[in-house]
């Protein structure tokens, strides 16, 4: 086995953090603990015997894929939980709001919120009471047809997407707004991946990863960037067990020393388990700054191009680059004189430590590079995840066995909406298609995405928002303002299956429509239904769940969208007959084989096919669908990040108790924190040279240029190992800080990543 080698930039130190391999017995007992809090351990158990399995479900947590040996047992600690808290025997019902304000429920925490129980019924907020009271779901969908009716135009109406919501229910959605006449339709990869899909789609001409499952076997250098797959990917960590122990390299960037990064032991495996036996993840581990990426990628390039120069020939692949690529010369010629000085400056890193990681990359034949948020959710986000395609350019490394890029998705069918037509820049051919199929004109001018869209509601210009999943009061940036922006609303409507934040910050009339989940049976008039989705490696397969559902009143996700345009659409719907649509869902799948025959031909004859099927892409096949017809080296000059004196950078991170803003406990196991959320990682000699220790109260206030200063409180310092000028934090609770008037160029992403903040001691 190989040596633990660690590349450490000196000036970090111990703080806290997980004395032991990621993963491991630990990892078992969360699971299992976290099934019996829920009070239905039986409904649980039988039910995570169906994840991911050829006639179960699909895996509510994460976008990872499921190896094609559907014999094995596929899940982790987080499905586990994500499965647990879905399946709860606990209720938010009639009763609950009767016994609980509005005004009552905005004072708990989010973990509070969500940890009451599945909802039940369709309720109506009333403001003259503060309550919300049952309404019948004809109701419900007459509401919401009004208001959208009364609206001056369509594009007053807003309609988001959370990426749990099905193909199937997806589809249906973006018919819905573009038969009412608008492309209004922000998502959370808005918030996510949007820089990866915005980044690729320029470069090489298709806007997804290249990569399989099956490639991680083969690869011998894998590069994570800003990704914590420990907690968010635990199914990862298989692959890169395996890699790690065939030898291939691992390295990693990223500011802090995540410990599932470092070394994991497998939860499924019985000796591991026991003997306490570990792989080791990383063989290099870089802690950059953060946002530095950009600067640390240039700087491996240009040592990539010195080593060329030493020996010319035998470092670059001249013949894909000739073959494949354009404008290789541009490219070159101003990074052969990249600054030394501002790389290492700006990246953190030392020009010796970029040198062994350009090392890494030369040896090998085949690498593959992947990333998340750590590098999406900046300024600089677009021009960095090019850099990772130039770096992949100069030997070669898309299109072949063992190589690509792997943007790692977070939500478990982001992707397939997408796919599908959740997009407020809809493609023209996609909407020619859908005018052909289904009759109609759609509209063209593009929609508004998620920073649009609060600020639309804020300025009255959006009147109706409708939320299909997701939590979007919490979610996105600027908390106090996104949440006056909903109130401002005439009518909000959340389709649901946990209450959460957005549900007790209601318009002037708001509704909650809860909704099946996946691990439950869908029956509808032809049947019990599947549904099918895409995960973060382009394959679309079913997914049925078969528990009783949570009550007799809910509706799943198609049938409510059906009902919304039964009552909204008349004059425009004639040709469209919805509930015959919903009777049968093989029947939306055919619809969505009619839009988009090359990706879904054949669709209910492929999904039979074990794990599915596999949609393709273009950049694998070496076909570059881009302006130049060629994958495109791009250039981008290293963005200077520093700040103002006494400010620091602070990211905001997910926990390991946590997805997105359902939190599920207040623990963070692997980061040494217990108990609280409330906390933000610091360097020691940060803490000191503020004045402040381990364990302090302190306020946060984030500083941007012509903008307001916005605060929080009741923050716990923790001293950590995190480079100097650095800082993390939990989202959501760090949201209220991020503000809604700048975003990652081209991409428009929130900055979560990169928050100026200055830290000040509380006296209490
Ligand atoms: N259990 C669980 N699973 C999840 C989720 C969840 O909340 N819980 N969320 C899902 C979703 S929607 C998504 S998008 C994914 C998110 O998956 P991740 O992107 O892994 O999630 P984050 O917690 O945001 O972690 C970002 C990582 O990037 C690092 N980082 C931050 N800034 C920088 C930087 O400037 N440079 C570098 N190199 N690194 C940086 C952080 O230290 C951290 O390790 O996970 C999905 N899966
Ligand atoms: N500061 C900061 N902010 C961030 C991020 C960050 O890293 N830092 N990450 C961003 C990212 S990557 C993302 S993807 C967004 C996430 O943004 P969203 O997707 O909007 O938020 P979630 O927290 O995933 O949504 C949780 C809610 O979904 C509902 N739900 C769960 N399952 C189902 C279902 O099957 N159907 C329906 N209809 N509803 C369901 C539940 O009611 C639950 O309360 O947040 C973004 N915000
Ligand atoms: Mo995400």
């Amino acid at each position: 086995m190989e040596t633990h080698r660690m590349a450490s930039q000196g000036n970090s130190v111990e703080g806290h953090g997980y004395p032991k391999p990621a993963g491991g017995m630990d990892a078992l007992l969360a699971g299992v603990r976290h099934t019996l809090k829920e009070k239905n351990t039986l409904r649980s158990m039988k039910t995570l015997l169906r994840v991911n399995q050829p006639d179960g479900f699909d895996c509510p947590g994460c976008a990872w894929p499921e190896p094609k040996d559907a014999s094995r047992l596929e899940f982790c600690e987080n499905g586990i939980k994500a499965v647990t808290f879905e399946t709860t025997a606990k209720r938010v019902g009639p009763d609950f709001f009767a016994k609980h304000s509005v005004t009552e429920l905005n004072a708990r925490s989010d973990h509070w919120l969500e940890a009451q129980g599945r909802l039940t019924h369709p309720m109506r907020y009333h403001a003259n009471t503060d309550h919300y009271q049952p309404v019948s779901w004809d109701e419900a969908f007459n509401l919401i047809g009004e208001k959208l009716k009364a609206l001056d135009n369509p594009d007053q109406a807003i309609f988001y997407t959370s990426g749990r919501t099905s193909n199937e229910a997806a589809f249906l959605y973006q018919l819905l707004a573009r038969l009412y006449g608008t492309n209004n339709l922000p998502d959370c990869s808005n918030m996510c991946h949007e820089s990866s899909g915005v980044a690729l789609g320029e470069a090489i001409g298709i806007g997804k990863g290249t990569v399989t499952l099956e490639d991680f076997q083969e690869a011998d250098a894998i590069f994570i960037m800003g990704q914590n797959p420990g907690t968010n990917h635990p199914r990862m960590l298989s692959e890169l067990q395996k890699a790690s122990r065939r030898g291939a390299k691992i390295v990693t960037f990223n500011p802090l020393r995540e410990a599932a990064l470092v070394a994991f032991a497998h939860p499924k495996h019985p000796t591991e388990l026991l003997t306490g036996h570990d792989t080791p993840i990383s063989t290099h581990y870089y802690q950059v700054l953060v946002g530095g990426d950009l600067a640390a990628l240039t700087g491996v390039i240009r040592h990539v191009l010195e080593a060329e120069d030493a020996n010319p020939g035998s470092v670059l692949d001249h013949d894909f680059i000739r073959e494949h690529t354009s404008d290789f010369d541009a490219f070159v010629e101003p990074l052969k004189n990249a600054d030394w000085q501002t790389i290492e400056a700006q990246s953190g890193l030392t020009r010796e430590q970029l040198k062994e990681a350009a090392e890494v990359y030369t040896a090998a034949e085949r690498v593959i590079v992947c990333w998340a948020m750590g590098l999406t959710q900046h300024k600089h986000a677009v021009p960095t995840i090019q850099m990772i395609v130039n770096l992949l350019l100069l030997r070669g490394n898309l299109g072949k066995p063992g190589a690509g890029a792997c943007p790692v998705r977070g939500h478990s069918n982001v992707q397939g909406d997408r796919t599908v037509g959740i997009t407020e820049k809809p493609k023209p051919a996609f909407l020619q298609n859908l005018a052909r199929v289904f009759d109609f004109t759609p509209p063209t001018e593009h929609g508004l995405d998620t920073m649009g869209a609060i600020h639309a509601m804020a300025e009255g210009r959006a009147k109706v928002f409708v939320g299909m999943g997701g939590n979007f009061a919490a979610a996105t940036p600027d908390t106090d303002h996104t949440i006056a922006a909903l109130r401002h609303c005439e009518l909000t409507v959340h389709v649901s299956t946990k209450l959460n934040r957005s549900h007790v910050v209601p318009a002037a009339d708001a509704l909650i429509l809860p909704c099946l989940g996946r691990t439950e049976l869908d029956v509808q008039s032809g049947g019990p239904q599947k549904v099918t989705v895409e995960d973060s490696m382009s394959m679309v397969h079913a997914s049925a769940g078969k528990n009783p559902p949570a009550s007799q009143h809910l509706l799943s996700e198609p049938a409510i969208i059906a009902g919304i345009a039964k009552a909204a659409l008349e004059s425009q719907t004639s040709s469209i007959d919805w509930d015959e649509l919903i009777a049968d869902y093989r029947r939306i799948r055919d619809k969505i084989a009619e839009v988009l025959p090359d990706l879904f031909h054949d669709y209910n004859d492929r999904i039979q096919q074990p794990g599915g099927f596999y949609l393709g892409n273009s950049a694998r096949d070496r076909a570059w669908k881009t302006a130049t017809n060629k994958a495109r080296f791009t250039s981008h000059t290293i963005p200077d990040l520093t700040l103002a004196a006494g400010q620091l950078r602070l990211m905001t991170l997910r926990s390991h108790d946590q997805f997105n803003t359902t939190i599920y406990d207040v623990h963070d196991r692997y980061r040494g924190v217990r108990g609280d959320r409330k906390v933000i990682f610091m360097h020691p000699v940060d803490l000191k040279e503020r004045g402040l220790s381990d364990g302090q109260r302190v306020e946060i206030t984030s500083h941007y240029e012509n903008d307001k200063q916005r605060t929080v409180t009741g923050f716990r310092t923790m001293a950590y190992d995190i480079p100097r000028g650095c800082a993390a934090g939990y989202f959501p609770e760090m949201n209220p800080l991020v503000t809604a008037n700048d975003w990652a160029e081209k991409s428009r992403t929130p900055l979560s990543k990169f928050i100026p903040v200055t830290i000040a001691k509380v006296n209490a």
